[in-house]
């Protein structure tokens, strides 16, 4: 029996979020195509026979400029320092920039580092090669391994490799566990990735959801609250006639019927705290505490 503990980390956008999917076969963490969409540590649990990886998602590593930001940072030092293998993703598509230079100074001291290269799928190989001479040059990186968490190439032998890193001799977690959310927090989860999704510029960012009622019967009945930080912001998230928050609660709902496995009666309401990720007490009430 052998186990062991990872910690995803990287730049925001990178691909960390899916990689954790790719790697579990179900969606744990939501994932956007704008940068900061994971605001707190993650776990997604991997047991094979007779080896169980423990991986930890957290939020893209940027230079906060508010609470939220400072608490999401926390996230990422508390992941990359209760762990084994600190695996560090990168894409393919933007090359070995300076910011990833830094994290993997940061880490030279690490037990284990582990480099994945991700979106191989769509970059030129004449993108992938050179990143992986860059990165060979760094002495404290064990394996570097060219993936796509979109595709699921090389999710396996992605797998193998962390696999020989790993030794405990005990499972953390029952065998048939693959996440430490609670469904509550999935259901949360998934309004702000379709509010993500759909909102532009600094708006997303500034959009949290609150769970009011959550009620199992016949029919799963849910009110949730999306959360904006400006008056201005109510009006651009409701949408001209409703369209907009409409989009956002029909493709929530699809997704939390496909989840839930249950028809899905979802409600949202939008509403204004001034300037929440500014606000500790606030970001408590919201779970962004620790
Ligand atoms: N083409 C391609 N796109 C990918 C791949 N992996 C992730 N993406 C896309 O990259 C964007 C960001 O993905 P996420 O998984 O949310 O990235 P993240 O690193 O978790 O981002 P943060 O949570 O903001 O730090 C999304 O649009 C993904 O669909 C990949 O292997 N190939
Ligand atoms: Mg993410």
């Amino acid at each position: 029996m052998k186990s062991g503990f990872i910690a995803i980390l990287g730049r925001p956008n990178v691909g960390k979020s899916s990689l954790l999917n790719a790697i579990i076969g179900t969606k744990i963490a939501i994932v956007t195509p704008k940068p900061q969409t994971t605001r707190r540590r993650i776990t997604g649990i991997l047991t094979q026979d007779d080896t169980q990886l423990v991986f930890t998602d957290t939020p893209g590593v940027f230079k906060s400029k508010n609470v939220l930001g400072d608490y999401m940072m926390k996230e990422v030092k508390t992941a990359s320092e209760e762990t084994d293998i600190i695996l560090l993703v990168f894409d393919a598509t933007d090359g070995l920039t300076n910011a990833d230079k830094e994290l993997i100074e940061k880490y030279q001291d690490a037990a284990t580092v582990i480099a994945a290269i991700n979106k191989t799928d769509i970059a030129k190989p004449d993108q992938v090669l050179p990143m992986i001479d860059e990165l060979r040059h760094y002495e404290h990186i064990s394996e570097i391994v060219p993936i796509s968490a979109l595709k699921g190439k090389n999710i396996d032998v992605l797998i193998d490799v962390l696999k020989k890193y790993i030794k405990d001799d005990v499972f953390f977690y029952p065998k048939d566990q693959v996440t430490d959310q609670s469904l509550r927090e999935r259901v949360s989860e998934l309004i702000r990735e379709k509010a993500m999704f759909y909102l532009q510029q600094e708006i997303p960012h500034g959009v949290a959801v609150d769970i009011e009622r959550y009620e199992d019967g016949d029919i799963i009945e849910i009110d949730a609250l999306i959360i904006c930080e400006k008056d201005n912001h109510k009006g651009i998230i409701i949408g001209s006639k409703g369209s907009t928050l409409k989009k956002i609660g029909s493709k929530a709902r699809e997704e939390l019927e496909f989840v839930l496995g249950k028809k899905v009666f979802l409600t949202l309401y939008v509403k204004v705290i001034k300037d929440w990720r500014k606000r500790k007490n606030i970001l408590y009430d919201l779970g962004y505490y620790g």
